[in-house]
């Protein structure tokens, strides 16, 4: 019988029960925009909740860097098919966020500088699975992964993280963000590969 070791480490590796199907592990840390990298000082920066009434509650940058942080240790999946485990992160939970807002909306539209838009879930963004962070690694993040501060939903396909992240708008009813208006899922669950529609 023939001994065929060829690949097994790879297919070990791609087992790996963090890995969600059709993804493959990446040390790498890919950037992935769909336009110019804008720069916004922290000075400039707020973040904006407006709900679905039109009610509206903003953070400074200093005001938001007053709230509880949270450490944040989770895997992220691209619908590109790339995975990366184990990754760190600091930030503001969207818990404590929305618990500032008086809201019964169902859906929230993610706005960004730069005019990205990704909408989600509420039942996505509460329960301690959602986050605006501002920390990758122990540093600063980085302007081209969306510093000074982005959305983190990592149970969800990556391009529901919006980068440069400005604020929320609550909404009743569900509508189509920039990728979602270009075919990708409204959902965008990996595991079970809600990756176009
Ligand atoms: N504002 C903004 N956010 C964005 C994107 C974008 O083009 N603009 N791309 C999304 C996609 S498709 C992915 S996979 C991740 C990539 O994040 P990264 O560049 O930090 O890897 O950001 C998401 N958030
Ligand atoms: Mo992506």
């Amino acid at each position: 019988m023939a001994v065929i070791s060829r690949g097994f480490g790879a297919r070990r590796r791609d087992s790996d029960p963090h890995l969600p199907p059709g993804q493959y592990l990446t040390e790498d840390f890919p950037v992935l925009s769909a336009g110019p990298t804008p720069r916004i000082d922290t000075d400039e920066w707020s973040f904006e909740i407006r709900t679905e009434g039109g009610d509206v509650t903003s953070w400074t940058w200093d005001e938001f860097q007053a709230l509880p942080i949270e450490d944040v240790q989770t895997d992220i999946h691209c619908v590109t098919r790339w995975s990366k485990l184990g990754t760190s992160w600091r930030g503001v939970s969207l818990d404590t966020l929305l618990d500032a807002v008086e809201t019964e909306a169902s859906f929230a539209m993610a706005h960004s500088y730069g005019g990205y838009t990704t909408n989600v879930p509420l039942d996505d963004l509460v329960e301690g699975k959602a986050w605006v962070a501002f920390e990758f690694d122990g540093e600063p993040l980085d302007p081209e992964h969306g510093g000074p501060a982005r959305l983190l939903v990592p149970h969800l396909y990556f391009w529901k993280s919006a980068k440069w992240v400005r604020g929320l708008t609550l909404m009743d009813d569900d509508a189509p963000g920039f990728w979602e208006q270009n075919g990708y899922n409204m959902h965008g669950d990996p595991w079970t590969e809600e990756r176009y529609w």
